[in-house]
């Protein structure tokens, strides 16, 4: 009998008919291993998020992390484990966008079935500082990932799906409202016109390649996580300490700007759906609602009865050389073919992240927000064994 050469399932005594049950057996194996996911920007707020959400489904999470001389990973540090336990399922490795072949060395090693690319200098007015970094860091970077993917497919012959974390800042000085997949982009910083590349690149690499390639244009999201200087955080951040009294004013920039603002639990749920599809395609996430600054700091400070006029003054510094006026989303096509749909309100956003904020610096707050995290929190503790911080 000739032994089967064909497949790494079968020893050489097997039969003919066994060499014709391989693909299902290998299949069947593939099926009881956990996926593997490789998430880029891991230690950000979305990254933090979408670990919580692989490691209930089961995946073992890889993420990419950049060498800093303090830590980083405050986020995911509830989700960390000494890498020598038995059992562990969250693996970090040293990486940056900006260097090619560490991507490449990484994807090899990691084999990762999906991979979401959240990575990214990720602040607008900050990208006018630094234009040529943001611009390499977040489009460049996301082209030399495309390649390294490719080219790991290539070799292994493994399908790997990937999520590119676009931007609503990509539709800038709005050429339609609200804003859907369709509508034209017109950016209006270095950070809008990179992902904008990188948004292109993906529908190429697609295109081109055949690559299982989706674009998320996901519109703003926030939650306790959300980095300290974007104005959401900023704010709640502010008013617990006014609250505290260990801050007198807090200066902003422009308070007219309309955003679409929701919550970014919700939204790497649609991250993960995208890759989950028959097809790859590419889908507005947002809550189809818009509220300027100024409505934002009415309900933040209001929850805890102040009056934000007695503490918020005007700093030019804030301002943007140009300014992105009206975001406002239609996300229909997410809510039908992913069957995706907000969960958190635009108060109740609020009141969840001015909440947060006042427990982090030990002052007990109004709580309709913690009551909304521990319901949620519940339902998710009823199905997974990965512990996750109610807190944050
Ligand atoms: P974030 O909190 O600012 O996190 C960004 C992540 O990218 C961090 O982990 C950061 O690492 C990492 N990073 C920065 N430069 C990098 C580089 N050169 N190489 C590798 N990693 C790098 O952002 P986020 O709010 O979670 O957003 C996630 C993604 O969605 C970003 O691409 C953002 O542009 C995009 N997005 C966000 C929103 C939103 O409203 N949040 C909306 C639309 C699109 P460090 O921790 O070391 O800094
Ligand atoms: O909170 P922001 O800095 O968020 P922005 O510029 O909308 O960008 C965020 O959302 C995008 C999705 O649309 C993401 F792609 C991007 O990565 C980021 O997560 O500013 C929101 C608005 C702007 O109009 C800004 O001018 O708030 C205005 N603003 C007023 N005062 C301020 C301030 N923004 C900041 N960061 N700081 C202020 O003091």
């Amino acid at each position: 009998m000739t032994p089967c050469q064909c497949n790494p399932f079968l020893d050489a005594r097997s039969t003919p008919e066994a060499c014709l049950a391989a693909p299902l057996l290998q299949s069947l194996f593939t099926m009881t291993q956990p996926k593997r996911a490789l998430i880029t920007g891991i230690t950000g707020q979305d990254g933090s998020y979408l670990s919580e959400l692989l490691l209930q489904q089961g995946y073992e999470v890889h993420g990419i992390i950049r060498r800093t001389s303090t830590f980083n990973t405050d986020r995911i540090d509830h989700l960390y484990e000494d890498p020598h336990n038995e059992g562990v399922r969250l693996f970090l490795h040293y990486g940056d966008l900006c260097d090619g072949s560490t991507l490449r060395r990484i994807l090899d090693k990691v084999q990762p079935q999906e991979i979401y690319n959240l990575g990214a200098q990720s602040h607008v007015r900050v990208s006018f500082d630094e234009p040529e970094y943001t611009v390499d860091a977040v489009g460049v970077g996301t082209l030399r990932l495309l390649e390294a993917l490719r080219e790991t497919q290539q070799r292994t012959g493994q399908e790997i799906r990937y999520y590119q974390a676009g931007s609503s800042e990509m539709f800038g000085k709005v050429m339609e409202v609200p804003q859907k997949e369709t509508t034209p982009f017109y950016p209006r910083s270095p950070y809008a016109c990179a992902k904008v590349f990188a948004h292109w690149q993906t529908i190429n690499y697609r295109e081109s390649y055949g690559l299982f390639a989706c674009n998320g244009i996901l519109f703003n999201h926030e939650s306790p996580r959300r980095g300290e200087t974007f104005v959401t955080r900023k704010i709640t951040r502010a008013l617990a300490r006014i609250v505290a009294g260990t801050q007198k004013t807090l200066y902003l920039g422009n308070l007219d700007s309309k955003r679409d603002w929701g919550y970014a639990k919700d939204y790497v749920r649609a991250m993960w759906l995208m890759l989950q599809q028959d097809e790859p395609d590419d889908y507005v996430i947002a809550t189809n609602t818009t509220y300027t600054i100024r409505q934002f700091l009415d309900v933040a400070f209001g929850y805890v009865n102040l009056d934000w006029q007695n503490y918020v003054e005007f700093d030019p510094r804030y301002l943007r050389p140009a300014e992105v006026d009206l975001l406002i989303g239609d996300s229909t096509k997410a809510q039908t073919r992913l069957n995706w749909k907000p969960s958190v309100t635009f108060e109740e956003l609020v009141k969840i992240m001015v909440d947060a904020d006042m427990r982090a610096i030990g002052l007990t707050p109004p709580g309709e927000g913690e009551a909304l995290m521990h319901r949620e929190a519940a339902t998710v503790r009823q199905d997974s064994s990965v512990t996750v911080d109610v807190a944050n």
